[in-house]
């Protein structure tokens, strides 16, 4: 069923068995981390998560994937290892782990180059390490930007020591998309209950919540060249963002937020782009499109945690102008994600 438009999704989720097994580990130690919940029943089939059987649409990439991409008339995914990525692990497993998914990724890109673009992961444990290993991604793999999966052990991004990563992306002139993860422990508590944890609210929290305080932080006057990409339609910051901006510039006159040269509504104008992965409210879409313009507005299914058929069908009856669709189909991501034009 080919589109009128090139469909590429691109906040395409896939995981690798070595991933998976250390995932399982974690699912059956002790700990009380907001991804718990999801890596139990992911990882581990516990009751709840692992009634949905994610893992096989994760583990699966050249078959019932490709099928469901062919039946939906899906051209591309753009696949990115699943959340919590390497994140929770110690340095040098996560590294390895890294490694090892990023090269699977490129290689399954290799077989099916039309099919398939890939984002590289990083283990944020170690920046110097994650910088070499990003450097690798996009000049010997040829990978077409990263992700990161929020906090890394309760840490965010405006933190200097994690400047090294923002530096490269920058300097390799990639994307960085920040997905979602279960909260930070200073942000879980009040998420814990009536499953808000998860993809419901508790990621939209979090991501939204990394992206302010990065804006906030003034780390863009240091960046000004670098793109953030949010999905779950922008994580809500955009709907914010006018009352986000007047109350900044007061917390900049009263103290009690780094001065910045442009305004948050400038950054996130100019800093962050945002993909529709997950939610097809054609009203949230249209809204979108006004306020960051159709150039900033990707599309994206969020396999397999989300349908692709009512996916590609919102976008298909999207209330937009044919130039602003083939855009947010496949127009921004050939361009922000370096994929070559068909
Ligand atoms: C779900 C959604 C789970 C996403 C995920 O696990 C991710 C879910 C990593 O719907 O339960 C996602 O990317 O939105
Ligand atoms: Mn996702």
């Amino acid at each position: 069923m080919p589109g009128k438009f090139r469909r590429i999704a691109v906040e395409e989720a896939f995981s690798i068995p070595e991933v998976a097994r250390e995932l399982q580990k974690v699912a059956r130690a002790p700990g009380d981390s907001a991804d718990l919940p999801l890596i139990r029943g992911v990882y581990d089939a516990q009751p709840g998560y692992g009634d949905l059987k994610f893992l096989d649409g994760l583990i699966d990439l050249e078959g019932r994937r490709l099928a469901e991409m062919d039946q939906y008339g899906v051209d591309m995914q753009l696949l990115s290892l699943t959340a919590p990525g390497v994140q929770m692990f110690d340095a040098d497993t996560a590294c390895e782990l890294v490694s090892l998914a990023n090269d699977r990724l490129a290689q399954v890109i290799g077989r099916h180059p039309h099919r398939f673009a890939g984002l590289a992961s990083f283990a944020p444990q170690s920046a110097k390490r994650a910088v070499k290993e990003m450097e690798r991604a996009i000049k010997q793999l040829k990978l077409n930007g990263f992700i990161v999966n929020s906090h890394t052990h309760n840490e965010y991004l405006d933190d200097p020591k994690f400047w090294p990563i923002l530096e490269a992306a920058e300097a390799l002139n990639c994307c960085l998309y920040i997905h979602p993860r279960g909260a930070s422990d200073g942000l879980k508590g009040p998420l814990r209950e009536y499953g808000m944890d998860s993809a419901m609210w508790g990621y939209g929290v979090e991501v939204g919540t990394h992206a302010v305080r990065m804006m906030a932080s003034g780390l863009f006057d240091r960046f000004p060249k670098l793109t953030i990409c949010i999905g779950h339609m922008g994580e809500a910051v955009h709907f914010w963002l006018w009352r986000i901006n007047f109350m900044n510039s007061r917390s900049q006159k009263i103290g009690r937020a780094p001065k910045t040269q442009l305004t948050m509504a400038e950054y996130f104008q100019r800093n962050f782009v945002i993909t529709t992965s997950g939610h097809e409210d054609p009203l949230a879409l249209e809204y979108s499109v006004k306020k960051l313009g159709a150039d900033r507005v990707m599309w994206a299914i969020d396999y397999p945690y989300q349908p692709t058929a009512p996916a590609v069908a919102f976008m298909d009856a999207a209330p937009l102008s044919d130039a602003d669709k083939a855009k947010v189909y496949h127009q921004n991501a050939e361009r922000i994600f370096h994929i070559k034009p068909a």
